[in-house]
């Protein structure tokens, strides 16, 4: 039975890597004055790097015209980070993004069933709530046990660190819990802690290997195109009986070993 479902943000919850993110940084480089925009193809690659200051400073190092010393590239990432989250948190308040089909009727599905909700991202708090506040209204964190963002877990997935603590804050076993990633480093995290998880493809990670994923899909609106397939009907979205369905399955896939890690607070 499943305990808890763990959402993950960006590219599952909304398209906001190439829709927000992408937009905002460039909003960034052109507010600090700087010559160079990312393209939509250039940030896909970029993506391998997970936190967005990470990812900045990781192009400043490469860009031959950057800035030549250590310090001052990180004094331009974080204000350029910066400008980004703000220019982000403008852009999805307003709106602008909207959450992906199928993850409002799963969040209902969650409160009618008083299966408890938990947020996995590697992302900012404030832009978390920029996205939910807009979609769920002021309440949002109600819908939700815990936030897990980069505040609470600043080493960012692939390291299992945000995984592992929203399983300390909820009390609940791997075994007990479902993921819901789309990129392979999201996938990765979850699958450290042996949580089963299933992927919704994104935008950027349409084609990427996701190894150990329990069921991979298009969209959580589609019930059409799952691996494995649904039973039953093809219309309307993917439901909390199809995650339970594939919950059920992970006892036929090999768990990898999860050391030096004990769950506090459970009975
Ligand atoms: C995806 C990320 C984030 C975002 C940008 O997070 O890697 O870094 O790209 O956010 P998720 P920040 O775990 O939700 O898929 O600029 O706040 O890092
Ligand atoms: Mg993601």
């Amino acid at each position: 039975m499943i305990r808890a479902v763990l959402w993950d943000v960006d590219g599952t919850l909304a398209e906001t890597e190439r829709d927000g993110h992408l937009v905002a940084f460039n909003q960034a480089f052109e507010a600090l004055g700087l010559p160079w925009r990312w393209s939509a193809r250039e940030y896909g690659g970029l993506l391998a790097i997970t936190g967005g200051r990470e990812r900045l400073l990781y192009d400043l190092e490469r860009r031959p015209n950057g800035p030549v010393d250590a310090e001052s590239r990180a004094q331009l990432a974080a204000r350029a980070h910066y400008l980004k989250n703000e220019a982000y948190a403008d852009l999805v308040s307003r709106g602008g993004i909207p959450l992906r089909d199928g993850v409002v009727e799963l969040f209902d599905e969650c409160a009618m069933g008083r299966i408890p909700m938990a947020i996995v991202t590697t992302t900012s708090e404030r832009n978390v709530d920029a996205l939910l506040r807009v979609h769920l209204g002021a309440a949002w964190r109600s819908a939700f046990v815990t936030v897990i963002a980069a505040e609470q877990a600043p080493v960012k997935k692939p390291d299992p660190q945000a995984y592992r603590t929203a399983l300390t804050a909820i009390g609940r076993l791997p075994s007990e819990v479902i993921a819901v990633e789309d990129s392979p480093a999201g996938v990765a995290a979850a699958r450290a802690m042996s949580i089963p998880v299933i992927v919704t493809r994104s935008h950027y990670f349409a084609d990427a290997d996701v190894p150990g994923a329990l069921a991979v899909g298009s969209s959580l609106g589609q019930r059409a195109g799952w691996v494995p397939a649904l039973q039953g009907t093809d219309e309307g979205p993917v439901t909390l009986n199809d995650f339970s369905a594939w919950h059920a399955l992970r006892s036929q896939r090999p768990e990898p070993t999860v050391s030096g890690w004990t769950l506090r607070g459970v009975r």
